[in-house]
């Protein structure tokens, strides 16, 4: 009954030729890649090709797939992720899941989007890895793996972990960074001892604030002096018993894009509180300072601004919870279904540190909205199933929209809400559209 629509690179190329360059060209080419074909980015195209020259260069219209390259697209696949999962960036890596390989209740490893600020770096030995944990302690103290797993209870929990900049593409002006649409967010097993119990052993003394977290990832530069990326989270947040040091992802080592062996899972907040490749915990007696904690990162404005406004420093607060959003994780969108035949519509919603408590879903527009039935999350903190019938009147093109409410009675919006200078925290509805047949 339900038939998939097809949709490929070539075709991307024709819709959006600068997108589809970035695909083709992501690896080799730097930071900003719009205008490729017209400036420096040729020498790039040309190594790509594996010639020293394109001289009729000029003439090449921009978003030309060059024929050399053109059967070999394919081969931008990542080792150990699923082929449909979009490739926004490969240096550093950054790809996000489309919204019907988010159908798992337990997002499965090669289905997760990762989010990298550095490099991927090479799998380090786990007997010589070690967590310290030091500053704002009464004892310093470093474990190996060994310890980690034996000297502390293990908690396994599902755990929902979303980019601060998940929906980003969304708003306008588009602010600078990855293009998220709606796909960087998942919902794994996460084993692993929860930062509390950690922190207790080493003993926190009353000036401990702020957790400040590090990684063996490097600095894009290569300059050992810079960190990738070092977030933290107020003690409060890192004190949550739902709040863990993972080894483990759906039960097997966590794989090397998602942290090997060892990273934090910090659920319902920004996910860059979740180091990764994780190696030190610093107590801090103040909010955190290190990379991607100052500035305008993962900071929001203290109050609503019209968009492409400059807001001043001291206006911008570092971000906490997520909020209240949805996706819709069945049907495909694209996908033909017969008309006057009732078919099913799921998804998955979360809250932050809230929970859902409703999920409507509409096809006239926002017209009129239905109840979806809602599962119970099976441990807090995680996503929640939401399934409901649909049945489209008679024949022609509707558009599915999702809409959750979490425990405070905060709905998403239908349009994008705030505009802020990094683009945070778009929880507007999600749509997708279908044709009755
Ligand atoms: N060491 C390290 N940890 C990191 C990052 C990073 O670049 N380096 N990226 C963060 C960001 S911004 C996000 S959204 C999550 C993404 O986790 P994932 O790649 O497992 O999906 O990891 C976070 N942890
Ligand atoms: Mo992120």
């Amino acid at each position: 009954m339900v038939k998939r629509i097809e949709r490929g690179l070539c075709e991307i190329y024709h819709e959006d030729p600068d997108r589809a360059d970035a695909l083709v060209f992501g690896r080799i080419a730097d930071a900003n890649r719009r205008g490729f074909l017209r400036g420096a980015g040729l020498g790039a195209m040309a190594a790509a090709i594996g010639v020293t020259a394109i001289p009729y260069a000029r003439n090449m219209p921009g978003g030309l797939i060059p024929a050399a390259l053109a059967e070999t697209v394919e081969d931008f696949e990542i080792e150990g992720k699923h082929e449909g999962l979009i490739v926004h960036n490969d240096r550093p890596l950054n790809m996000e899941t489309p919204a019907h390989l988010l159908d798992d209740d337990v997002t499965p490893a090669d289905r997760f989007f990762v989010r990298n600020n550095g490099t991927l770096p090479d799998p380090i030995n786990a007997d010589e890895w070690r967590l310290t944990v030091d500053g704002e302690v009464n004892d310093e103290i470093e474990l190996s793996l060994d310890e980690l797993k034996n000297d502390f209870e293990a908690v396994t929990l599902k755990l929902q972990l979303e980019c601060g900049g998940n929906g980003r593409a969304g708003f306008n002006p588009p602010p600078s960074g990855n293009q998220w649409t709606i796909g960087a967010i998942g919902n794994a097993e996460w084993t692993g001892v929860r930062v509390a119990d950690i922190l207790r052993r080493a003993g926190l003394k009353p000036t401990a604030t702020y957790t400040g977290h590090y990684g063996y990832d490097e600095h894009l530069s290569m300059d050992p002096e810079r960190q990738a990326l070092s977030r933290g989270g107020p003690i409060a947040k890192m004190m949550d018993p739902h709040t863990i040091v993972a080894y483990a992802m759906n039960g097997e080592d966590i794989p090397i894009h998602h942290g090997y062996p060892v990273r934090i899972v910090a659920p319902g907040w920004a996910g860059s509180v979740s180091q990764k490749w994780l190696t030190r915990i610093w107590v801090r007696d103040r909010e955190h300072d290190g990379q991607g904690m100052t500035g305008l990162s993962y900071r929001v404005p203290r109050y609503p601004v019209a968009p492409d406004t400059e807001v001043p420093h001291e206006d911008m607060e570092v971000m906490g919870s997520m909020i209240v959003k949805s996706v819709i994780s069945y049907p495909e969108a694209g996908t033909e279904v017969d008309a006057g035949r009732p078919f099913e519509v799921r998804g998955q919603a979360w809250a932050g540190d809230q929970h859902v408590t409703d999920v409507e879903v509409s096809t006239d527009f926002g017209s009129t909205w239905r109840r979806a039935e809602l599962s119970d999350p099976p441990n807090r903190f995680s996503w929640q199933r939401w399934r409901a019938d649909v049945t489209l009147p008679s024949v022609g093109y509707y558009e599915i929209w999702a809409r959750a409410t979490d425990n405070l009675g905060q709905a998403q919006p239908m349009v994008v809400p705030g505009w802020n200078p990094r683009g945070y925290l778009n929880n507007a509805c999600h749509r997708i559209h279908v044709t009755a047949a």
